[in-house]
């Protein structure tokens, strides 16, 4: 394939890429362009568009020649113009789509389509073969890249990276990601940095570097750049042939030394600077103003062209310029253009990575939770049958989901540096961090090829934990309950992403998305305010869809079951909630799999037949702080009938969206048709809120503790009176019901009312004087009835 060839073949793309933006007739140019063939609203990024055709058409040219299984990953996705383009000169669209045909008529279509109602987004979707990132926020295509090449030691993922998109946080921390990645037994990621200088409005940051600025910076990251300079060559298609032939060399040389055995120093991993003009080979100037190889070609130029005579005689010469009549005659685009067409299992369009389904995915071998669950002491009058950490036990899981998966290595633990913090470090009898540079004797748990991913860049890690799950593999995201809302957008992207994708028929299965929060805000009472934010969760259950799941295992046997239960599910966005501190183990597994199963529960050991009123709680200490009411209740009004709904999981209830509720009963079965609720929830209290009005429960008879913003560095049981989440608020809460209800006097509720008032206040005192809580809450254990 000679220059001449790839120059031909950009040509034809640069041509649809601008057609696709301006033309709803004339697509060939076979008559003078009228106002009527320009679109009625312009919408489209062309700047962007050359520099995408020029690097994914010299890829082609190297997947051809070196036999490559090569993915692409477009950062500046509002360059989706291009990308279509060169879906539909390799022929992936047509398969896909087979109303557009690779022919005249399928050009019409295509160009018609593109950003038009009903037609095609004019950024990267899940619609579009091979894209696995949504193309709107930008920032996150190399961490993407670098999840996707994970266990994939055959697979290169080219990425190209916005100049603009560079100065973003997820970027400016995915450069250093070859630290994690060991070349023996995962893929590589070629990082192609498109310098053209300009975002929308302004210059670039790395635009306006030196070269040897640049390089210096990309040395001390540990990459060899190579720099490809349009303006600076004499033939730049003969540089970028030259580079990319040396970058593949080098990434098999030291894949090679790796795999065996010879590497002994950090590897250091291509990557290629590529400087173009922006908006390359279109109007020069328009209107006294510099358009090409300036910031006003970032989006449609010449955007007044269906009525301006000036800007559509420019638009046409500029269109014109391409020559396209010589490419495609018609029926056929010209030979060269077909020579850089990759055979059908190698065109970067259609890479059987990014599709989901048998070709890339394969569900986990999944253990059963028994051999992990508490079960020494559980009988039926004794429900509180020991103090269990759930993220011990979880850990314990997840070491087990890594050897029972490693022949196969398709699963991976990502934390930002908190695998030990977060008591989950039981997997380290399975594996090791992955850390590829330079250990020292007496680090723990650091090995090339560990399956534990730490780094402390919640935004990599997410952004590689996506591009693992849409590469068809498995992994779960533990954090800080706090720190997690950090990547909040980026989970909405996702969320569009998979929305999507599950519509489209040829994206088959991938796993869930799935996240653990824990140190969670209850037990934040050593870092205070700052470490306490149940954000995340409601961020979560807004997402549109049925695929968002929340839960609120109450202890460590419930805890169990739903990891078992996120990581067999697929095509989901799943979170667990639960504390990493030892806990009341309340339920056998055999409920607790009735409990996910129908996301809320009557729990017949703490409720009593045909009740006055009703607690539910959401969350671990949640719950167990309900059921410390419950055991007060009875001591202070026994008469008074109470019953306890554990809630599972608020998305069952179908947050957000009613079409999506799992639960087998309606709300009255647990909450009966017209007694007060008292409801003690993990988060903030408007989240539930939301969901008992979209049920049309009356707001009278409901109460909502939760999270309300207050902390402090102070005692475990302070942090839960400061919002009113403790068994004292929620006992004069069973008075008030107790008084209403004719049970106790209206003077009895005021006397004991009084006396709460005053244990509280008692409590308050002796925190303040100890520092600790008193012991009968420490030492709270659950007294059954007939005890
Ligand atoms: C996180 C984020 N912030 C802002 C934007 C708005 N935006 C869209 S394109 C763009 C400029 C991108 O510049 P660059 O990455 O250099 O892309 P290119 O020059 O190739 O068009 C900006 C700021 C965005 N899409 N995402
Ligand atoms: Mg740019």
């Amino acid at each position: 394939m000679t220059n001449e060839a790839i120059k031909e073949a950009i040509r034809a793309a640069d041509y649809l890429s601008a057609a696709q933006i301006y033309l709803t007739g004339n697509y060939f140019l076979t008559e003078p362009l009228r106002p009527e063939h320009i679109k009625p609203r312009l919408l489209g990024h062309w700047g962007t568009c050359p520099g995408i055709n020029f690097t994914y058409m010299h890829l082609n040219r190297l997947i051809i020649e070196k036999q490559l299984s090569m993915m692409f990953v477009l950062g500046p996705g509002h360059g989706f113009p291009a990308i279509q383009a060169n879906l539909f000169l390799e022929g992936t669209l047509s398969k896909y789509y087979p109303e557009l045909p690779r022919t005249k008529e399928g050009i019409e279509r295509m160009a018609q389509r593109f950003s038009w109602p009903y037609g095609f987004p004019s950024h990267s979707n899940p619609e579009a073969p091979g894209v696995i990132l949504e193309g709107g926020e930008l920032g996150y295509s190399l961490a993407t890249s670098f999840g996707a090449v994970l266990d994939r030691p055959e697979l290169i993922a080219a990425c190209l990276v916005g100049d603009g998109e560079a100065e973003t946080g997820p970027t400016a921390t995915a450069w250093h990601l070859p630290k994690l990645l060991d070349p023996a037994k995962n893929g590589a990621v070629l990082p192609i940095l498109h310098l053209n200088g300009y975002k929308i409005s302004g210059p670039t940051f790395m635009g306006r570097m030196s070269d040897t600025e640049l390089s210096e910076l990309f040395r001390g990251y540990g990459y060899e750049p190579h720099i490809v300079d349009a303006y600076a060559a004499e033939d730049v298609h003969q540089v970028m042939r030259e580079t990319l032939d040396k970058a593949v060399a080098h990434i098999h040389f030291t894949q090679h030394c790796a795999r065996e055995g010879s590497l002994r120093e950090n590897p250091r991993w291509p990557m290629i600077i590529l400087r173009t003009p922006k908006g390359w080979h279109s109007i020069k100037e328009l209107g006294g103003k510099r358009i090409e190889d300036n910031h006003y070609s970032h989006q449609v130029i010449a955007d007044g062209s269906r009525t301006k005579e000036e800007e559509r005689v420019a638009l046409e010469a500029w269109l014109r310029s391409y020559r396209f009549n010589e490419l495609f005659d018609g029926e056929r685009f010209s030979p060269a253009i077909e020579s850089l067409i990759p055979s059908p299992e190698r065109r970067m369009g259609d890479s059987p990575y990014t599709m989901g389904g048998e070709r890339a995915y394969q569900p986990l071998v999944l253990p059963e939770v028994t051999s992990l669950a508490y079960t020494a002491t559980c009988h039926i009058d004794n429900p509180q049958c020991g103090e269990v950490s759930s993220m011990e036990v979880v850990g314990q899981y997840l070491r087990d989901v890594v050897r029972a998966n490693e022949g196969v290595r398709n699963f991976r633990l990502f934390s930002p540096d908190e695998t030990y913090s977060n008591k989950l470090h039981a997997i380290f009898e399975a594996t090791a961090r992955c850390f590829v540079w330079p250990h020292k004797a007496w680090d723990k748990d650091l090995a090339w090829d560990g399956r534990v991913v730490e780094m402390l860049s919640e935004h990599s890690l997410q952004g590689m934990l996506q591009g693992y799950v849409l590469t068809g593999r498995h992994g779960v995201f533990a954090s800080y309950e706090a720190f997690v809302q950090i990547i909040a957008s980026m989970v909405d992207q996702y969320a569009k992403f998979l929305h999507i994708a599950r519509e489209v028929q040829w994206r088959g299965p991938i796993a869930s998305l799935n996240y653990i929060l824990t140190s969670t805000g209850w037990r934040q009472e050593h870092n205070g305010f700052s470490h306490q934010n149940p954000g995340f969760i409601d961020d979560v259950l807004q997402r549109q869809g049925c695929f968002s799941n929340v839960y609120f295992p109450a202890d460590a046997n419930t805890a169990l079951v739903v990891m078992r239960r996120m990581l067999a599910s697929e095509r989901e966005i799943n979170v667990l909630v639960g504390e990493k501190r030892p806990l009341p183990v309340w339920r056998t597994v055999a409920q607790a799999e009735e409990d996910v199963r129908s996301g809320i529960a009557i729990w017949e050991f703490a409720s009593d037949a045909d009740p006055h009123m009703v607690f539910a709680a959401a969350g671990d200490y949640m719950t167990k702080e309900a059921l410390a009411a419950i055991t007060l209740v009875r001591k202070l009004v026994p008469a008074l009938r109470v019953r306890f709904v554990n809630i599972n999981s608020l998305s069952a209830l179908g947050m957000g969206a009613n079409g999506c509720r799992v639960i087998p009963h309606d709300l009255d079965y647990y909450f009966t048709p017209d007694k007060p609720v008292i409801v003690n929830f993990h988060g903030y209290p408007q989240t539930v809120k939301q969901i008992l009005f979209d049920y049309g429960v009356s707001a009278e008879r409901i109460t909502i503790h939760g999270y309300v913003e207050s902390g402090s560095t102070t005692t475990v049981f302070d942090m839960m009176v400061r919002n009113s989440v403790d068994r004292y608020h929620l006992v004069m809460e069973a008075l008030r019901v107790a008084a209403d209800a004719g049970v106790i006097t209206e003077a009895t509720c005021v006397k004991e009312i009084a006396a709460l008032e005053e244990r509280l206040a008692q409590h308050r005192a002796y925190v303040v004087a100890h520092g600790d809580d008193p012991e009968d809450i420490t030492n709270w254990v659950w007294e059954s009835r007939s005890l």
